[in-house]
């Protein structure tokens, strides 16, 4: 079989999640990587011949299609690795996916925080907007965090993944704001979660 081509940095939350679920679906070999840096200034010419957007991930198939986010490319590696990772056989599908967009929403404000620190010079920064992106965060873990969740204890799906991939990120960038304090039970979920072959395969090194 052809390699799949995937636009790849270990520092990257939304990469993760492509990385973890092809370990998952048992498609890590078919697939070759091209490690790249991107950032919202510049442009990465290899990959926006490709991707307009120039993010990452982003997916080449042998035929030269491109697939392109994260989302849909999640769903495509469900798909063609014929797993159930939307849980479609236990009609969970629709709650899946919100599940998973919520946990995106947590990564795209997560790194609009980033962003805001990397991009604008301290006494430019608008700390009203970095709070309420915060917020939002807070929210969403404390919505998962005290709902009974069948999509947290039932089978391996895609909203575990995102989450997994979304809780590791604030780790990563946010750990100051110590997100466990008031989610002990998602703390004890990703304790569990973070030991799968996946999760360890797949946690940043780089700064
Ligand atoms: N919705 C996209 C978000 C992808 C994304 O924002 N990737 C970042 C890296 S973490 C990127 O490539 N940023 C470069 C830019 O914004 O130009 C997904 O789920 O894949």
């Amino acid at each position: 079989m052809q390699k799949l081509k995937l636009f790849y940095s270990d520092r990257s939350p939304y990469v993760r999640k492509v990385m973890v679920t092809l370990h998952e679906v048992k498609m890590s070999e078919n697939v070759e990587i091209v490690s790249v840096r991107t950032n919202p200034l510049g442009v990465v010419g290899d990959l926006v011949d490709v991707s307009p957007l120039g993010k990452i991930p982003t997916l080449v198939l042998p035929d030269g299609a491109t697939i392109f986010d994260s989302r849909v490319i999640c769903s495509y590696l469900n798909s063609i690795g014929k797993s159930d990772l939307y849980l479609a056989k236990e009609n969970l599908e629709w709650n899946i996916k919100t599940a998973e967009a919520n946990f995106d929403g947590i990564l795209d404000a997560a790194l609009l925080m980033v962003y805001e620190h990397r991009y604008r010079q301290d006494k430019y920064q608008n700390v009203e907007w970095l709070e309420n992106l915060w917020k939002k965060i807070e929210r969403t873990l404390d919505f998962y965090n005290n709902r009974s969740s069948e999509i947290l204890s039932g089978n391996l799906n895609m909203g575990q993944i995102s989450l997994g991939c979304a809780l590791g990120y604030l780790d990563y960038r946010h750990n100051n704001r110590n997100w466990r304090a008031k989610n002990q039970n998602l703390r004890d979920w990703f304790a569990e979660f973070s030991e799968r072959l996946s999760m360890r395969n797949t946690i940043p090194r780089s700064e």
